[in-house]
């Protein structure tokens, strides 16, 4: 199908149907453009959690659509590639949590959107990349489990000495893949050109960055800085937010190996046929539901306090 024509349908669709779209900063650059809002997962949460369109198109992995329909249980939330799914979050599952929380009852359980709603009805709060470290924060226990990205965690237990953080010992496969040496050896090209990457990545390759953060906190980063020019450290899908808000910057990708495959499932024509067909409707079991609404719900009055 015409690429135009698709683009001028979805517009079409999306009206008829009363449908908001929203895409990761991991999409591809198609999707993004299509796209009503662009963003993180803490951003596009509290989208879907105030949206008054019938319909959410998800344009994610299969968490983040979850996550909307935890927020929104009365409204359509299509996740247009069924299939896109995140390794992380299949690292941990609620029965793991629950014989945890049997051993540890004086641990509060902090999970990373990065999970099933499974999980999420199984901890006491959630966080995502933004506001891991306020929502920790704001905790006034002192033993907490980190689930479940072991470097998020880990990253966020240095910021908080007073803490006694345990980290379950799940990682994103992408930004597991990018090596220390791969900094050293552009460090070696670029001289000077700062690197900012992402809290998911390996601890040690976090200590050699210039800058850590969330793909939102890096997009502000850059975009308020002086320099011309950064290397950039987390899925290459940000690189054109970047190049948009930023069109007189040079951005290099930190390494080659940082594209998640889950991300870049969703085509144009999977968001066309999403909104022509009801594809693909998020449903949950109504108890587990409201179990997990209560920690999302929590991080998102956590966050903005
Ligand atoms: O929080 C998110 O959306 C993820 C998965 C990464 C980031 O930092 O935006
Ligand atoms: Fe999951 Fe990593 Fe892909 Fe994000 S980038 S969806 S954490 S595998």
């Amino acid at each position: 199908m015409d690429q135009n024509f698709m683009i001028e349908e979805i517009i079409r669709l999306k009206k008829e149907k009363n449908a908001v779209i929203l895409a990761h900063n991991y999409q591809i650059p198609e999707v993004q453009d299509i796209a009503d809002i662009v963003g993180d997962s803490l951003k596009l949460s509290e989208e879907a959690a105030k949206t008054d369109a019938d319909v959410i198109v998800f344009c994610g992995v299969h968490f983040m659509a979850e996550s909307a329909k935890i927020l929104s249980p009365n409204k359509k939330v299509l996740l247009p590639a069924i299939d896109a799914g995140c390794p992380m979050a299949d690292m941990v599952d609620g029965e793991s949590l629950r014989e945890y929380r049997r051993n540890n009852p004086d641990t509060t359980i902090v999970c990373y959107v990065n999970s099933s709603a499974e999980v999420k009805a199984e901890c006491d709060v959630c966080c995502t990349s933004s506001n891991a470290l306020k929502i920790v924060k704001s905790l006034d226990t002192k033993k907490i489990l980190f689930a479940p990205d072991k470097n998020l965690g880990n990253w966020i237990a240095q910021q908080v000495p007073d803490k006694e953080i345990e980290l379950w010992p799940g990682f994103c496969i992408t930004h597991e893949r990018v090596k220390p040496e791969e900094i050293e050896k552009i460090r070696n090209v670029k001289q000077g050109v700062k690197i900012a990457v992402h809290p998911e990545c390996n601890p040690a390759v976090v200590e050699l960055a210039d800058f850590v953060g969330s793909t939102a906190q890096i997009i502000e980063h850059i975009s308020n800085s002086d320099d011309k020019e950064f290397i950039v450290g987390t899925e290459m899908g940000i690189l054109h937010t970047l190049r948009k808000r930023n069109p007189e910057k040079k951005f290099h990708l930190l390494s080659p190996s940082l594209i998640c495959f889950n991300m870049k499932k969703t085509s144009l024509e999977d968001v066309y046929n999403a909104l022509l067909n009801d594809k693909h409707e998020i449903t949950l079991d109504e108890e587990m539901r409201i179990k997990a609404s209560k920690s999302l719900t929590k991080m998102l009055e956590l966050s903005k306090g």
